[in-house]
């Protein structure tokens, strides 16, 4: 395990540049109420999906620079759980890790000349729900820098899964702060394992993006939404407060913890 620790380590100082070559895809639902229900389309690689925009926080906080010492930074002081437990720890035996591919925009790169950390801090706060409640591993293996083209959320989730479609298989999270994002996050609901599942969320601050990401990574693997009286991430009303998903959703994310291998 020391290994992969250390290679994800080197793997940290090499990020590459996404073309800029794109051809903007048609997309009829744009700024619709299309959080909530979501919309039915197909993804740039194929596969059937239904796409949630989700809205921001309304109490996001916004934090300049990563500073660990900060308020809202608290907790924020994350390494790998490959590195946190010893070999021998009973969760290192039944461990699923899932690579994490980070990808911020030009206008989330602009804002934040400490990206990558930041990114990091968010990815590893993230995956510690999914550690407790599912063995799950998310191991950032790269940073990539993309530029987001698109006019809306749904647009520009496109944008990234045709950008970095290359990418091997693993979640590929986009961080994004261009002004055409409309959405707190955005992520596609697959019916079965892609290889490769694709979110965008919405720079709002460490830990409003933490609690979003959570969310949209449900999405990818299966989620829909849950609504009162559901005590879930997955409910709007519980979606930047509570770390956990309800029993139904608990159950369909273990039956797929073999996803995104
Ligand atoms: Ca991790
Ligand atoms: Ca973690
Ligand atoms: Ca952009
Ligand atoms: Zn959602």
């Amino acid at each position: 395990m020391k290994s992969i620790a250390l290679s994800m380590l080197l793997f940290c100082f090499a990020p590459l540049m996404f073309g800029q070559g794109l051809t903007e895809q048609q997309d009829d639902h744009a700024d619709h109420a299309d959080h909530e229900e979501g919309f039915r389309t197909v993804d740039p690689h194929g596969n059937d999906v239904t796409v949630f925009v989700d809205p921001p926080s309304l109490t996001a906080v916004y934090e300049p620079h990563y500073d660990p010492n900060s308020p809202h930074f608290q907790g924020y002081d994350e390494v790998d759980e490959y590195e946190r437990f010893p070999e021998g720890d009973e969760r290192m035996m039944r461990a699923v890790t899932v690579d994490v591919y980070i990808v911020a925009d030009e206008e989330y790169r602009a804002r934040h000349s400490d990206w990558q950390s930041r990114c990091y801090q968010i990815v590893e706060a993230a995956d510690n729900a999914y550690w407790r409640d599912f063995s799950i591993n998310w191991v950032v293996r790269g940073y990539y820098s993309w530029n987001s083209n698109g006019n809306n959320a749904s647009q520009i989730l496109a944008d990234l899964a045709r950008d970095a479609g290359g990418l091997p298989n693993g979640l590929v999270m986009g961080f994004s702060a261009d002004s055409r994002f409309n959405a707190g996050g955005i992520a596609y609901v697959y019916n079965g394992n892609p290889g490769t599942g694709f979110s965008v969320c919405l720079d709002q601050g460490v830990s409003s993006t933490t609690y979003a990401l959570r969310h949209e990574i449900g999405h990818n693997y299966g989620c829909f939404h849950d609504f009162d009286p559901v005590v879930c991430l997955m409910n709007y009303t519980y979606a930047y407060s509570i770390d956990y998903f309800d029993s139904a959703h608990d159950n369909l994310i273990q039956g797929r913890d073999n996803w995104f291998q």
